[in-house]
């Protein structure tokens, strides 16, 4: 066997993995069939790989990773991101700048359509505009909710958090699971991809008509979301449902839902999503999972927190602040005990692509939105002070410290509802890698865990 060959460089793997094995065209719309081209010839790839290198050493554990959250220990495989420190993600080898540039946008648009990301995570292949309509004209078909999904979404109180009420929407559709279904039926498991795959394509498909009938409720006295437009692209439905008229509301959706869809395996929505699926749960189950851990303030909800933090420093210091006094007052934060939320990052160690993505666009479209400039301001004042804390490993902001300040310039003033929002975009990413995990067998997730006894035996401590 050629082992050199598992070495060829990412283009040239790229290249070759274009090239379907079936009389599928490049250009066909039929995803489930290209995946599946796909899915056999990356099958025999791991197969080999793992046959030559399975035993091969990737790293060793230290005691302080077992109780530091497992920090840089490789330990997933997860085929559609990679996250690089310094570069940031990577969606199957493209960058965000390469992406906003390559993926098919709407007429007239200028961001990409996250359908295309979604095509690209799911097949590595950046699509054609025929294929990305195919995906919006699929996603709009299948938008429609059960009637009880309907009526528990109405029927939550008022002070339920959207993010709960979202897991909860997304927990009870599981009565429509072609996968749950299936298993039930005793199907083999190597079809288990092809359920997922009608699944995640069906639960997609209903995000933004659950997330938009939270925010109707809530927001805007129950009102009707409207019929979906089955000629619109899935952004586009979306900001209609949530009752948004705005052409430029509409292209922030199109890139805030395609730069939050993935960010690897490791993060806690998902690799919640890829725990909770590898126990074989159906994907609307795996999916609530992970986005009970979006919800959390040191994931997802920062977005949220960041509001508030700026909110607070608005009313603290008024509209406008010397750096100053906006030093003085994240030295009060973190005096207190509390975290800046936006900035730092697990893994990242320089400022986020998502947010340069993010300070583009409101340089270009809200350059003097004062809130903007608050941001900014922000940007400059605090990295240098976390780093003089001397503990934060990374100073710099995250996808988070951004996002909330374009939301409230397009009149999105809902703070608690941003979650909800990055929610809808990190399906993409989390659906498309539960699809390949069953496409190549993945088992059930099953790590040791020690007692601090055990480990101080096992190192031969006293
Ligand atoms: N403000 C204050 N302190 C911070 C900090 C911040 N923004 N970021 C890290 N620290 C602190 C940590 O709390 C930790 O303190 P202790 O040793 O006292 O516990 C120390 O610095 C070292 O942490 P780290 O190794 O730099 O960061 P972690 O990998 O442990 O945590 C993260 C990463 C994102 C949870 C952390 O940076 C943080 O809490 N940031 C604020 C919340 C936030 O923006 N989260 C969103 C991340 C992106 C996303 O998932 O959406």
């Amino acid at each position: 066997m050629n082992v050199t060959r598992f070495l060829r460089p990412v283009l040239e793997r790229r290249a070759a993995l274009t090239i379907l094995s079936r009389n599928i065209s490049r250009e066909s719309t039929e995803l489930k069939a290209i995946l599946k081209d796909k899915i056999t010839e990356h099958q025999k790839k791991v197969k080999e790989f793992r046959s030559v290198y399975g035993s091969k050493k990737i790293g060793e554990v230290i005691v302080d990773q077992v109780y530091g959250g497992m920090r840089g220990i490789k330990a997933l495989a997860t085929e559609t991101s990679n996250l690089d420190p310094e570069e940031g993600i990577e969606f199957r080898g493209y960058s965000i700048p390469q992406c906003r540039k390559m993926l098919p946008k709407a007429p007239g648009g200028e961001e990409p359509l996250p359908e295309g990301i979604f095509w690209l995570m799911l097949t590595g292949d950046i699509p054609t505009p025929d294929q990305v309509a195919s995906l919006s004209r699929d996603w709009a078909a299948h938008a429609d909710l059960p009637s009880h999904v309907v009526t528990m979404l109405n029927n939550f109180p008022s002070h339920l958090h959207p993010m709960s009420q979202f897991s909860a929407a997304v927990t009870a559709c599981n009565t429509e699971s072609v996968f749950a279904k299936a298993y039930g039926d005793g199907v083999h498991k190597s079809t288990y991809w092809e359920y997922t795959f009608d699944d995640a394509m069906r639960l997609v498909a209903k995000l933004p008509t659950i997330a938009a009938t939270i925010y109707r409720n809530l927001y805007r006295e129950g009102s009707s979301i409207g019929a979906i437009d089955g000629k619109k692209d899935w952004s586009a439905n979306f900001t209609s449902m949530l009752g948004y008229n705005d052409p430029k509301f509409t292209e922030l959706m199109r890139l805030y839902l395609t730069i939050h869809s993935d960010h690897e395996g490791g993060n806690v929505s998902a690799h919640t999503v890829h725990l909770v699926g590898s126990a074989l749960s159906d994907p609307y189950l795996s999916f609530a999972a992970g986005m009970n851990g979006l919800a959390g303030p040191l994931h997802g909800l920062a977005n949220q927190e960041v509001l508030v933090f700026i909110t607070k420093l608005m009313k603290e210091l008024g509209g406008e602040c010397s750096d100053d006094q906006l030093k003085d007052f994240v030295w009060k934060t973190l005096k207190s005990g509390q975290v800046i939320p936006g900035y730092g990052h697990a893994v990242l160690r320089k400022t986020d692509p998502r947010y340069i993505a993010q300070r583009e666009f409101a340089l270009k479209h809200l350059p003097d939105f004062p809130m903007f400039k608050l941001v900014s301001q922000i940007y400059k004042v605090v990295p240098p002070i976390l780093l003089e804390t001397g503990k934060v490993k990374n100073p710099w902001p995250n996808v988070d410290a951004h996002s909330g300040v374009l939301l409230q310039y397009y009149g999105m003033k809902e703070m608690s509802y941003y979650t909800v929002l990055f929610g809808v975009s990190r399906a993409l990413g989390v659906m498309a890698s539960l699809i390949w995990d069953r496409a190549l067998g993945l088992p059930i997730e099953r790590p040791k865990s020690m007692t601090t006894e055990g480990l101080m035996k096992l190192v031969g401590a006293a």
